[in-house]
């Protein structure tokens, strides 16, 4: 069993409110249900955290990251702009895969770079919520392969 984060960053407590064309018509909580049986069903827990705050995003992952096996995070806006948050995943040493509902490589250029990518498992972008479905089998295809 191990305990996988999925953690969201800033304007994402918004989704299934507004701009359903770009973000989807899902909320998070719609999104977090859907992923803890899939969870379960490969022995996993999952703990789901959204602020739109960095430092509590950071104060999250120095708290929980831990005892974490892995991380799923949507940074938001942060991905584009965030050392600390980046600092943080370094500094627990999470193994962590990034998640963006829109292909921000369709869109502004500010959006095309992320302080995560390179540190990161690797990335799901531009599938809408089947995002964290996809992320969380990669997840778990990934925690298999290390425990074995
Ligand atoms: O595509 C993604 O998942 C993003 O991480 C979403 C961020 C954006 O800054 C990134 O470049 C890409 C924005 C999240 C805003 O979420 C909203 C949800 C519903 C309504 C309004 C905003």
């Amino acid at each position: 069993m191990a305990r996988i984060l999925v953690l969201h960053g800033p304007n994402l407590n918004l989704l299934g409110t507004r701009e359903p064309g770009l973000y989807g018509s899902m909320s998070l909580t719609d999104i977090h249900q859907a992923l803890v049986p899939l969870a379960a069903a490969a022995g996993h827990v999952l703990d789901t955290f959204q602020s739109n705050h960095e430092g509590a995003l950071v104060e999250y992952i120095q708290q929980h990251g831990v005892g974490a096996a892995l991380l799923i995070i949507n940074p938001g806006a942060y991905t584009h702009t965030s050392v600390a948050l980046r600092d943080a995943i370094l500094g627990v040493g999470l193994p962590t895969i990034e998640v963006h509902l829109s292909n921000v490589h369709q869109r502004e250029p500010f959006r095309h770079h992320s302080y995560l990518a390179d540190i990161a498992l690797g990335q799901v972008i531009g599938f809408g919520h089947h995002g964290y479905s996809l992320a969380l089998q990669a997840a778990c295809h990934w925690l298999t392969q290390q425990t074995g």
